[in-house]
């Protein structure tokens, strides 16, 4: 009886609310059933979770008819958005690779096929080119026989358009390659330190200049060195100033005006201006004896040059290039370790600057110092953030020391999207590879090749 009776009500129940069930137009056995009734349902619904996953519309399930598809899961590579965070198969790996040793990056398109190279050098000794898609075989390899523990240094001469690899090992020696690992020449120069070379194009033609210190490193009796040459030009094009202290970091340099100026962070917290020659125009004092362990960035504002640099004091400043006087100085929360970018990510004619401080802070500051937004990422961080234009916005991509890639809105500090572990302590280098861009990330063991994602649809 008492079943009887429980039937009954079963069937009533069907029958007074039965657009909860079967007229359902998701529901396969509704003779509404069509996928564009059913979008109209769940639009209509967004706080039902029709597919179960534990997500409604509200709470940013992007597919109500998929419960693989939710803010819970992993993106995968499959052309879908699966964390509903708009972008679809960012930070999922193409390729990942063990290293054997250590193996030192850049990425450059060689042969000229819209394609990017890996173009490298290893601890123990080789110059390798590698395919974008996977780095074993090597296309090329060239034993140099010296430890290398900078990244090499590709450059086109800008009067043949003839490429130039350069490597520098541990103990000084020099090599310039052509795109086939052929060694056009070779040096040896002085020093126990180097500093990651940087190219500068004057009517001269392309000069790299390395920072050099020779031993000990000690600020009152190391001393720090400028070397420069032309890879076009041959060894006689070798040169070399002093910098009068012990170099911290590597230099910035640039040429305009028929001159070439260095700008290189040297000992006692000071980052002293040079011509190409050695001549000394100026220097910015931290007033602290900690160093500047980054590259300077020098950026244009109103026909005027300025430098923006950070601390391992927990400052960053912005200097005027024509007074050696700081504008205004930030206090951050913590060392400064890497070097700043910036961009006019507002578009007003005036650059932002960016930078990141030990304790994992990523930080905006507007022209004149004032704080645009702050946000702390897990970890720590040693590597620069790389600007760039990506899903029609400008980014900062960040990647912590525990080997999560981090990809933030420029003009918001919001986290468009974080990895799952890559590589620790690595390094990022987008690149081009199969008409796609991809960020290619390299740490002590490991190279992985990740998809930087398409599609953002985030509202603003
Ligand atoms: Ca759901
Ligand atoms: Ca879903
Ligand atoms: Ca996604
Ligand atoms: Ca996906």
């Amino acid at each position: 009886m008492v079943r009887t009776s429980l039937l009954i009500l079963l069937l009533l129940t069907a029958g007074c609310y039965p657009h909860l069930t079967w007229d359902n137009p998701c529901d396969p056995r509704s003779d509404n059933h069509s996928q564009e009734a059913c979008s109209r349902w769940i639009a209509l619904h967004p706080d039902v979770d029709f597919d179960g996953d534990g997500y409604s519309t509200t709470s940013g399930d992007c597919d109500e008819t998929n419960p693989r598809v939710n803010p819970g899961v992993a993106e995968e590579k499959n052309s879908i958005d699966d964390n509903c965070n708009g972008i679809i198969d960012e930070g999922t790996p193409v390729w990942s690779q063990t290293l054997a040793q250590s193996e030192l990056f850049t990425a450059r398109d060689l042969d000229n096929d819209g394609n990017d190279e890996l173009v490298a050098v290893t601890e123990n000794g080789y110059a390798r080119v590698l395919s974008a898609g996977g780095l074993e075989p090597p296309l090329l390899e060239k034993s140099l026989g010296t430890t290398f523990s900078l990244p090499p240094v590709v450059i086109s001469d800008d009067k043949t358009g003839n490429i130039y690899i350069t490597a520098l090992g541990e103990t000084g020696s020099l090599f310039v390659m052509d795109e086939n690992l052929n060694v056009e020449w070779s040096a040896t120069i002085t020093g126990n330190k180097f500093f990651a070379p940087q190219a500068v194009t004057s009517p001269a033609g392309t000069f790299l200049f390395i920072g050099a210190n020779t031993y000990p490193f000690d600020i009152n009796s190391g001393y720090g060195w400028i070397y420069m040459f032309a890879p076009a030009l041959g060894k006689s094009s070798l040169r070399y100033f002093s910098t009068g202290s012990v170099i911290s970091a590597p230099p910035a340099v640039w040429y305009s005006e028929g001159i070439t100026h260095v700008l290189v962070p040297v000992a006692g917290g000071r980052v002293r201006l040079l011509d190409g020659s050695g001549t000394v125009e100026g220097e910015f004092i931290t007033g602290s004896q900690e160093p500047v362990t980054a590259r300077p960035l020098v950026l244009q504002h109103e026909n005027s040059l300025y430098a923006a640099f950070g601390s391992s004091n927990w400052t960053f400043y912005l200097g005027d290039l024509s007074t050696f006087s700081f504008l205004w100085t930030y206090a951050s929360s913590a060392p400064v370790y890497t070097a700043a970018v910036s961009g006019d990510v507002d578009a007003d004619g005036v650059a932002e600057l960016f930078f990141a401080s030990e304790d994992g802070f990523v930080r905006a500051l507007d022209f004149s110092g004032t704080l645009l937004w702050e946000h702390q990422l897990d970890g720590s961080i040693f590597t620069s953030p790389l600007f760039l234009k990506l899903y029609n916005r400008f980014v900062l991509v960040c990647l912590n020391t525990e080997g999560h890639l981090y990809v933030l809105d420029a003009a918001s500090g919001s986290v468009l999207w974080e990895s799952d572990t890559l590589v620790t302590n690595g390094d990022v280098i987008p690149l081009k590879w199969n008409n796609a861009n991809y960020f290619f990330i390299s740490g002590e063991s490991k190279a992985t090749l990740v998809h930087q994602g398409s599609g953002l649809n985030i509202q603003d």
